[in-house]
């Protein structure tokens, strides 16, 4: 049996859902809810020590870090394979998992925070309530308290995008120089499905002009993706942020406190 705990709109959890559903695999939808803190709960601590989601349990066994629970999945149910057959190609994916989970997975969480609801909710907590929350994760104390109750500095954020903009650059170097469709080439592969729904948290905040103009295979990769029928279906309604906090639209989630906090920047 498979169970992942997920909660709906993480994108490590939704990189493991799309894989699943690709794959064809039956599964349990074990769904967590973040403002709950279930993922903090002693007996989530023990299936997952880093206090994160996801977290797969292959028949009673723990599997964690999503990109791992990826290839795990891969590894274990061969059919509709989503790794190349070659040991040049895997290779490429492993150092291209190795890059997304290095640069655009932390970066995304800057803009995802800042513009995507969460800062609202702090907002509301006195500076004891914050810091006690923040001290209760396991890993990602000091990301919150950097955070603290209004929001990263500015330096911060511009870092977060311009390691998008690298992203997207190198993006674009693999589909030129393995002719897509995919970032691989012909296969579709974990290359693509791990780094997917951090550009659709980014075009989900009004944040795809980071892309769009300089590096438009990029843009039409992503569509290409979105397209994809089990892609859709791991996205169900209230996993993007623009659903879960319609308050922060017009058109994005975030586009407008994006905007506002750039001009503020220029001045
Ligand atoms: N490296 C981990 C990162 C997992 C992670 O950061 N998950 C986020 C959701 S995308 C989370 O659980 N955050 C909980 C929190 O901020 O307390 C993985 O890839 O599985």
């Amino acid at each position: 049996m498979l169970e992942l705990y997920n909660f709906a709109q993480s994108t490590c959890s939704l990189k493991v859902r799309i894989c699943l559903i690709e794959k064809g695999l039956d599964w349990v939808d074990r769904r967590l809810v973040s403002k709950d803190h279930d993922h903090l709960s002693d007996w989530y601590l023990k299936l997952n020590p880093n206090g994160v989601v996801p977290t797969l349990v292959h028949d009673g066994v723990p599997i964690i870090e999503s990109s791992v629970i990826a290839q795990y999945l891969d590894d274990a149910f061969p059919e509709h394979a989503l790794t190349p057959p070659d040991p040049v190609g895997r290779a490429r994916m492993r150092a291209w998992l190795a890059f997304v989970d290095h640069v655009p997975t932390p970066a995304v969480r800057y803009p995802s925070f800042q513009f995507g609801g969460l800062r609202l909710k702090f907002q509301t907590m006195t500076d004891e309530e914050f810091a006690a929350n923040a001290r209760k994760r396991p890993l990602k104390s000091s990301f919150y308290e950097r955070m603290g109750r209004d929001g990263f500095p500015q330096e911060d954020v511009d870092k977060a995008l311009g390691d998008i903009r690298k992203t997207a650059a190198r993006m674009d170097g693999m589909l030129a120089e393995h002719g897509g469709p995919w970032l691989l080439g012909e296969q579709y592969t974990l290359a693509d499905i791990c780094v997917a729904p951090l550009m659709d948290r980014m075009e989900d905040l009004g944040l795809a002009r980071l892309w769009e103009n300089d590096h438009p295979a990029v843009a039409d990769w992503l569509a290409r993706i979105q397209a994809r029928p089990a892609y859709q279906q791991a996205y169900y309604h209230g996993c993007r942020l623009s659903e879960l906090h319609p308050e922060l639209v017009p058109g994005r989630a975030g586009a407008k406190a994006a905007a506002a906090q750039e001009a503020r920047a220029a001045v």
